[in-house]
């Protein structure tokens, strides 16, 4: 045991942005005081959608104000309405967007391995009034990605993946921003590739571009036509120049976050009171968050919060409560397999500037009272 409290050790957060080299941002900015060109697809936004198109081997990337927006974005371009079927072990965002745009979410319960939609439940919550199916690649462990397809083709469904956890993730060397008709990413701070807030809309049918580009920007078309009821969901060029300062430096942070996991899974591996999250063969991680179950259920995770947060460790709760129990919302869904992960669910600290002696710190607190547990 370390012997750490919080009164001598410094605090360690859930996540803490990655920051590029100070002078080379005021580098990439500085011609902004020149040209004045500090939105509505300026040089930064261009280039950096060019880069990330490279670098995820996507055909098409649309950058975006945030996640969010992103989300909001794709469901206004889909065109969908009525019911669309997504779970309920997710952010606030997935849902919201749902509801804000008139659709009803359809809750469909998680697998059980690695939190996922359980694509064996989906088809029965189909209707006449389904449009689309949203899953979320939640911690970046990827969706039953041929099954999603599969089914939608059969019904003619819509399939807009929420990646907001899943940049770089690769499955049997596909980028996950090619899965779907639409994937969204988030490029906020707290994510593995940011751009201080931002989002992407990633897919491969060229028909979309245009399309978001009028939902990102009023519907304008030219200076004198406006083609369709857009709102505004731009990312400007400050973002953009934090992305492109970040994007090179994005291999070293996930390679960072990966010996940061090994320690992690070596330390914990015989914890037997803990499931770690399990990581698939076909799958290449971005190691965006170390979520472990505490077995024992709700009360016993809430300890071990707790204790970590007694010794300075800001561990979260993501995702409790579902957001099936949010009290803006009155869902009655049956998730079984959700409601037992979120009721266990711890995200450990992880972050590309975290030192092993971090982890080590944490696994002690973990390991001192696991057997209470
Ligand atoms: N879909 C999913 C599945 C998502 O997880 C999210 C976002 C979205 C959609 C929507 O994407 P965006 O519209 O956000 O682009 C955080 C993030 O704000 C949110 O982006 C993220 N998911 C969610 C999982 O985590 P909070 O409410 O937990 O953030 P907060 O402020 O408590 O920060 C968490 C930790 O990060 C703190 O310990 C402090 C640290 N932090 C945070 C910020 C903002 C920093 O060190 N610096 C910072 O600037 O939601």
């Amino acid at each position: 045991m370390s012997g750490s409290n919080i009164e001598t050790d410094a605090v360690i957060p859930v996540t803490r942005p990655s920051m590029p080299d100070f002078d080379t941002y005021v580098e990439m900015i500085r011609p902004l005081w020149e040209s004045r060109h500090l939105s509505n697809r300026g040089e930064h936004v261009r280039a950096l959608e060019e880069e990330l198109e490279q670098r995820l081997n996507v055909p098409h990337v649309s950058l975006l104000t945030n996640g969010h927006l992103a989300l909001e974005t794709a469901i206004d371009v889909l065109g969908l309405t009525g019911e669309v079927i997504t779970t309920p072990f997710t952010f606030a965002s997935t849902t919201h967007a749902l509801i804000r745009k008139q659709i009803t979410p359809v809750f469909c319960d998680i697998n059980p391995i690695n939190y996922t939609i359980d694509v064996n439940k989906i088809e029965a919550l189909i209707t006449e009034r389904t449009t689309a199916i949203l899953p979320v690649h939640v911690y970046g462990n990827v969706c039953d990605v041929e099954a999603i397809e599969q089914l939608a083709k059969r019904h003619g469904l819509h399939v807009l993946y929420d990646a907001a956890h899943a940049f770089g993730v690769r499955q049997d060397g596909r980028d996950v921003s090619t899965f779907g008709d639409l994937t969204m990413f988030s490029f906020h701070a707290t994510k593995v590739f940011h751009t201080i807030e931002g989002g992407a809309l990633t897919f491969r049918d060229a028909r979309y571009v245009e399309a978001i580009h009028q939902a990102v920007n009023f519907g304008i078309t030219g200076p004198e036509s406006v083609e369709s009821v857009g709102g505004n969901a731009k990312m400007n060029e400050f973002q953009a120049a934090m992305g492109r300062c970040n994007l090179p430096r994005i291999d070293a942070d996930i390679e960072k976050r990966k010996r940061l996991v090994e320690r992690y899974d070596t330390r914990l591996a015989d914890a037997s009171f803990l499931r770690l999250n399990l990581r698939d063969e076909r799958t290449e991680s971005n190691y965006a968050y170390y979520p472990v179950l505490v077995k024992k259920g709700r009360a016993a995770r809430d300890d071990m919060m707790a204790s970590l947060a007694q010794h300075g460790i800001l561990a979260r709760k993501y995702f409790y409560p579902l957001v099936t129990d949010f009290s803006c919302y009155a869902f009655d869904a049956s998730v079984p397999n959700a409601t037992y992960v979120s009721d266990r669910v711890i995200t450990l600290p992880l972050y590309p500037d975290m030192t092993m002696e971090m982890i080590d710190r944490i696994c002690d607190v973990i390991l001192e009272g696991g057997n209470e547990r």
